[in-house]
């Protein structure tokens, strides 16, 4: 089977157009929602209004995904997976594409040349490096710690924005925008204070600060689109329907959804020509509605079926308890924490839409994917919602049962088993979480360690009802299972 290229791709399959020669993004953390995401509907954009938007993509560490990319030319194809039907299309933006770890200097260099007008980001939660407890930069971390020294050791791709923005200030001083597409509240806001808190600690110049407070702006934005890994079966799939081999094909829902604050210092493509993006001024209520309504359940969905073997979303979600708590997440918990919604958005709608979207059985999105990083995207889920509550005197049951569920896979107590699935899910706490449990006597001191041993913030963390009744929830699951602890979450 011949190989994708450009002498062979179908082109009638591009989504959009091709990307001139001439790139003016650079994009951080190359991976699967970049490309089924911002890439795509820089295609339609491009393809609307034209503009010199070719993507310079930058893997941090491995090259998984761009090795294929590049001997294919930077083409690559989307499987549109739904219940209504497969299709595969092609996007062809990249024109440029290397790894941080390699060509460190190369990182800064595209971020600094003034042809580049815009560094979006998808690093992770984790990636931007937020303490648990505080919300600050973790200047001591060891992914942040070496960069402060300066740009030659900086390896973390915040630090290395940061520098890169450095550089740019002394060479050219011209604008430029960071665009996190992350699923962190206040996207924006966040990223621009962290690359602040680090530009401070590593003692840069006051012109730095000033050109970065003046001339970098960091929109909020909310993104949207249920992405999965890519397997063999993806490229076999593909491979049934171009008649080439794809080598880095990206499954994808049919749904996408953009909502960004139209705060572009350098100019921006066309982004409102492509169907789901909105510009916005209410992106944060926006990005409240996703990280609670879909992200916050969508963990709980992954971590009861992690403890059920439900391997994949679809298959958790198609069990009826799994359902109801879902349900009660939503209605009794996370809906009403969100203040005003935003205007003409319709929270019914929206609901059936989000169980629909995890009913996809085609796109079998990963049970273990979602539960992985708990601990990086469970702070953007849980504790406000979570205090909210408490602080008027209610228990948020279907939260503590997040947590109870998130605790029993990734820090089990001592004895008990969670399986196969839940093994399967990265946790960058792991280590740390069998250090601080180490010993203790009960499930009810096991958890109060995890809830005041800096994962979470100090003022949840103190409360001792919410601890109290997670360590219940995690005590039933070990007896009864999570089944049982479910139930009793909502009561039954
Ligand atoms: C998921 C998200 O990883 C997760 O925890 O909730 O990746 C989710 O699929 C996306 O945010 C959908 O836009």
């Amino acid at each position: 089977m011949a190989n994708l290229n450009r002498s062979n791709a179908p082109f009638e399959r591009r989504i959009g157009t091709s990307a001139p020669d001439a790139t003016g993004i650079v994009h951080l953390g190359i991976g699967q929602f970049h490309r089924a995401h911002a890439a795509v509907n820089t295609a339609l954009a491009m393809a609307a209004a034209g503009g010199d938007w070719g993507i310079v993509g930058v893997a941090n560490r491995s090259r998984r995904i761009i090795d294929p990319m590049i001997n294919q030319d930077f083409l690559y194809s989307i499987l549109q997976l739904s219940p209504e039907g497969t299709d595969v299309q092609l996007v062809d933006v990249h024109r440029r594409l290397f790894v941080a770890a390699e060509q460190p200097a190369e990182v800064l260099a595209a971020i600094a040349d003034p042809n580049h007008k815009i560094v979006t980001l998808t690093i992770t939660e984790k990636g931007y490096n937020a303490d648990g407890v505080t919300g600050r930069l973790m200047l001591n971390s060891p992914e942040i710690a070496p960069g402060l020294a300066g740009p030659d050791s900086a390896t973390a791709p915040l630090a290395q924005l940061a520098w890169g923005l450095v550089k740019r200030a002394k060479e050219s001083q011209a604008p430029i925008t960071v665009l996190s597409c992350d699923n962190m509240q206040s996207a924006g806001n966040t990223t621009a204070s962290m690359v602040l808190q680090f530009l401070e600690a590593a003692k840069v110049d006051s012109e730095v600060l000033d050109y970065v407070a003046g001339q970098v702006s960091f929109p909020n934005a909310m993104v949207d689109r249920i992405v999965p890994g890519t397997n063999e079966q993806t490229k076999t799939q593909v491979e049934q329907i171009l008649g080439l081999r794809d080598e880095a094909p990206v499954p994808a829902e049919a749904f996408t959804m953009w909502v960004l604050e139209d705060h572009f210092k350098a100019g921006r493509p066309a982004w409102e020509a492509a169907p789901g993006v909105t510009f916005s001024e209410e992106v944060e209520q926006y990005e409240l509605v996703k990280l609670r309504l879909l992200n916050g359940s969508h963990s709980l969905i992954a971590y009861l079926g992690g403890l059920s073997n439900s391997p994949t979303i679809p298959s958790a979600r198609d069990k009826d308890f799994v359902a109801k708590s879902v349900q009660a997440a939503i209605r009794n918990e996370y809906l009403p924490s969100i203040d005003p919604l935003p205007q003409g958005f319709d929270p019914d709608a929206y609901i059936a839409q989000l169980f629909h979207r995890w009913q996809n059985h085609a796109l079998g999105d990963k049970t273990a994917r979602v539960g992985s990083d708990g601990s990086a995207k469970l702070l953007q889920r849980i504790p406000e919602p979570a205090l909210r509550m408490l602080d008027m005197g209610e228990m948020p049951h279907q939260m503590a049962l997040t947590a109870a569920a998130w605790i029993a896979c990734v820090a089990p107590p001592a004895g008990f088993d969670p399986g196969p699935i839940a093994a399967e899910m990265e946790e960058p706490q792991r280590d740390n979480l069998a250090k601080t449990t180490a010993g203790a006597k009960d499930i009810g001191e096991h958890v109060e360690r995890i809830m005041t041993g800096g994962y979470f913030p100090a003022e949840l963390g103190e409360r001792a009802e919410f601890t109290d009744r997670i360590a219940e929830l995690v005590e039933i699951i070990t007896t009864d299972g999570v089944e049982a602890a479910a139930n009793n979450a909502l009561g039954e």
